[in-house]
């Protein structure tokens, strides 16, 4: 496998070139090289490269903006390839990223990999209210209400999410899964949601098996 080209998609992410990514993602298709293995170690890598250094005070804001936008365009490149071949649709998501956070790179993942799998996908994007979930649930009859959370101070609003779906006499008919850097399975069974999956892609193959059994 052509490695270089992969650190290649890292380095040029880090430096925010989407333009370049995008052309460096084709050459890896083309090359034949797997779509998840550009993701994890081309992309990925990138991006987790980035986020060490915004802790570590080296980058701000910015830097890590553009390199976020490299990083959605590059990922836009590799849906029609992580999509299953025909596949129709079995259920559907609403998904967000949860009210007070605006990272949006892991929900977008999120997205797209649900996508491949089937599930069609309300996208109700970043900062979304407690409120707005369960009425889309309602409202579009979603199988699933997927919750995304990057901040600690964020995290919490899973658990109102699960408290207005019982409320709203809904928690029997839909799936919360949670997922995001600060959360976890403890804190998935602490809150009462139904999954925790640290990854878009187990994200997915969990949604596929709550919406087939
Ligand atoms: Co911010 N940020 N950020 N940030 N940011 C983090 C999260 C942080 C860990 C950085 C740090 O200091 N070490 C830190 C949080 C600390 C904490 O709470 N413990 C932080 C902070 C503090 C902040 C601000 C407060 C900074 C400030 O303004 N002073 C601010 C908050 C703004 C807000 O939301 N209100 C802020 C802002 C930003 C930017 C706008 C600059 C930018 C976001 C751009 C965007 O999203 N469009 C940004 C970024 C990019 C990051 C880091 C560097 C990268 C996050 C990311 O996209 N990772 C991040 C550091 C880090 O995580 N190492 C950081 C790549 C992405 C693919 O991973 O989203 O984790 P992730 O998704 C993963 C899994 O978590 C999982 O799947 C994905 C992998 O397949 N997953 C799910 C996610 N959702 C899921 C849902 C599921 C299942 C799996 O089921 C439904």
């Amino acid at each position: 496998m052509n490695t270089e080209l992969l650190k290649n998609i890292s380095e040029n992410l880090q430096k925010g070139r989407a333009k370049l990514v995008k052309e460096l993602v084709q050459q890896a298709l083309d090359e034949g090289i797997s779509p998840e293995t550009i993701l994890n170690e081309g992309l990925l890598d990138g991006m987790n490269i980035v986020g060490g250094k915004f802790k570590a005070g080296e980058v701000y804001v910015p830097e890590v903006l553009i390199a976020a936008r490299a990083m959605n365009q590059g990922a836009q490149m590799l849906k029609p390839y992580l999509e299953e071949a025909g596949v129709q649709s079995i259920g559907r998501a609403c998904l967000g990223t949860v009210q007070g956070d605006l990272h949006d790179i892991g929900k977008n993942l999120v997205k797209m990999m649900l996508e491949g799998k089937g599930i069609e996908v309300i996208d109700l994007g970043t900062d979304v209210a407690p409120e707005t979930f369960i009425n889309t649930a309602i409202e579009q009859d979603c199988q699933l209400i997927c919750l995304s959370a990057l901040l600690t101070t964020t995290m919490g609003v899973m658990e109102e999410v699960v408290k207005k779906a019982e409320e709203a006499g809904i928690r029997d008919k839909v799936k919360i899964m949670i997922g995001g850097a600060p959360v976890d399975d403890a804190f998935c069974k602490k809150i009462g949601a139904d999954a925790y999956t640290p990854d878009a892609a187990s994200a997915a193959d969990v949604a596929k098996s709550f919406l087939t059994a």
